[in-house]
């Protein structure tokens, strides 16, 4: 079934993907910085406030600095930091200057790090933490390190705001379907179009000010929350993390209208006591992974508040939401984005996408673009759905194999591979136990030597130096040998709450 003629978040013909001739993601945010310089954009902490004009500035000093240690356009950057102001400044400053960013996750461990830089070969990294730039700098010397506050000497300022539509703009990690992570390639127009359909389709002007505690080196929180704030010239008040007061408190002393989550977020605030306080915001959004319906109707009858529920991947940025007027639905998430093309192929459905907000391939990966894109140029996401008659599209399942732990993805063929160099581990198998809290907690089933008794712990002690945290398994069950089928073919279906099943009778 092909949704391209059905019902869109917005009527197709007001969607223009390069926001009024913008054409890139900063030249739409100088409209702003432009217009209205006195304006606040960001808060970070008391004391701690940018206008649209300090940032321009801001933004404009780090880029020539950049630019001084002889960065030009089209080169790549790495950007490893948790969020604050520094990185926020950086990051706009590499995009104005025509940088490539390849955000990096602050929990991935010296293996995780040195991948991502033997693939992108960046040629300077801005990280807040010296053993991950020593790590950088162990894979390649001549990486150029700093901190994200760039304490260079100032210099002369080029041009900025030159990047054309299809010029890249970031490459975001993620393992898609299989094998080591890949660079996802997103041009300006890629993440410009997106956060033009979800200005339309959420209806974000500049009133709004958003609450964003998700890190900024993850398309949730750097292309959703970041960049569409700037697009909206909007604010935002950015948190170093996530922990319910500090965020109920800024929402009340910032009149906050936004909140975006992941599952998880939602889980703890319903935990709370002042959950109501969520009453006052406009719109609450979810994504990343699968928002339980029971949790959304919970979270309506305590806070009268209907969470949008929307899908979208580091490959095409936002797909699909709920509606802000119309019936949003629990369990669903939504209708097509303007601008987005989707159908659903096979049996059980793979959802493709095509649009101006997918992304222009995999970095030097030609095998797996011409696995992952359809002649006609749909992408195939590897999740699978169904739509119902109104358009709207549940996610049923994933093609590939993929947990996803508190809006983390998390590939078992990479925790398995770590866990197959524990020199007591003769075999073993990852998958995920359903959690209210995280969606899929990581589990691992082993089959050790008999003289090794390993715990849970010495397997998260081997694993520490090897994988982020986030992929070790918070469950190990030791079984005698994994079910295999006649092929020899590993049958997790039949791993369940630490036993292994009998096979099915044929
Ligand atoms: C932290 N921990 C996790 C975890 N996050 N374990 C499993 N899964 C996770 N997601 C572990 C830490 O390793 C640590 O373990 C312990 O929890 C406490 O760490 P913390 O840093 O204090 O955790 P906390 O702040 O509570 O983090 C939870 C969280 C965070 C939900 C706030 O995971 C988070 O920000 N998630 C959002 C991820 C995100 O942005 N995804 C978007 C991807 S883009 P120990 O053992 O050391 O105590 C995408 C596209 C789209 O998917 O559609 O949006
Ligand atoms: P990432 O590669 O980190 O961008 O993760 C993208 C994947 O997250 C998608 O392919 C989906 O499997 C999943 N995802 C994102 N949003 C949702 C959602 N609302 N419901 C279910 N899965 C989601």
């Amino acid at each position: 079934m092909d949704t391209s003629e059905n019902s869109h978040l917005a009527p197709t013909a007001e969607f223009d993907p390069s926001a009024g001739g913008a054409g890139s993601l900063t030249r739409s945010w100088a409209t702003h910085w432009n217009k209205t310089p006195e304006r606040p954009c960001l808060f970070f902490g008391p004391g701690e406030t940018l206008s649209y004009g300090e940032l321009e500035a801001a933004s404009r000093r780090a880029a020539s600095r950049l630019h001084g240690t002889g960065l030009v356009a089209g080169d790549r950057i790495l950007l490893s930091s948790a969020n604050c102001a520094h990185l926020v400044i950086a990051h706009i400053a590499c995009l104005r200057l025509g940088l490539v960013v390849v955000p990096t996750n602050t929990a991935y461990r010296e293996a995780e790090v040195r991948h991502v830089v033997a693939d992108a070969r960046p040629r300077a990294a801005l990280v807040d933490d010296p053993q991950r730039g020593l790590w950088i700098q162990s894979a390649n010397d001549r990486i150029h390190v700093v901190s994200p506050d760039l304490p260079l000497p100032d210099a002369p300022t080029p041009e900025l705001d030159i990047a054309a539509p299809n010029d890249p703009a970031l490459i975001g990690y993620t393992s898609g379907t299989t094998g080591r992570p890949k660079g996802a390639v997103l041009s300006h127009q890629n993440l410009l179009s997106s956060v033009e359909s979800l200005r339309l389709a959420w209806r974000w002007t500049s009133d709004d000010r958003l609450i964003l505690t998700l890190p900024l080196f993850h398309m949730h929180g750097l292309g959703v929350g970041l960049h569409g704030t700037l697009h909206a010239g909007a604010s935002a008040v950015v948190l170093s993390g996530f922990e319910p007061d500090s965020l109920f408190d800024a929402i009340a002393e910032n009149e906050a209208t936004l909140f975006f989550g992941v599952p998880t977020h939602y889980h703890r605030l319903i935990e709370s006591t002042r959950v109501e306080e969520l009453a006052r915001l406009r719109l609450c959004v979810s994504g990343s992974a699968p928002l339980p319906a029971d949790l959304h109707t919970r979270f309506e009858a305590r806070t009268g508040q209907r969470i949008v529920e929307r899908y979208g991947m580091t490959e095409t940025v936002m797909l699909v939401s709920n509606p802000i007027e119309g019936e949003r639905r629990p369990g669903s998430v939504g209708l097509p984005l303007p601008g987005v093309e989707m159908r659903l192929v096979g049996d059980p459905g793979e959802i493709e996408v095509r649009g101006p907000n997918v992304f222009t391939g995999y970095w030097e990966r030609p095998e797996a673009n011409a696995e992952a894109f359809r002649a006609d140029g749909f992408f195939r996401t590897g999740d699978l759905g169904e739509l119902d008659d109104a358009g709207y599209l549940t996610i049923t399942g994933r093609a590939r194999e993929l947990l996803i732990s508190g809006g983390y993805n998390v590939y078992p063929r990479e925790v398995e591979e770590a866990l197959g160099e524990h020199s007591g581990i003769t075999e073993c198998a990852v998958v995920g136990t359903p959690s209210r809290e995280w969606g899929d907690t990581i589990t691992a089933y082993v089959v050790t030597r008999p003289e090794d008794s390993i715990t849970a712990e010495g397997i998260r002690d081997f694993l520490a130096p090897r994988l982020a945290p986030y992929k070790h398994p918070r469950i190990v069950h030791h079984i005698q040998a994994l079910p295999r089928n006649a092929l020899g073919k590993v049958q997790k279906h039949r791993l369940d709450d630490g036993r292994v099943l009998d096979e099915e009778p044929a």
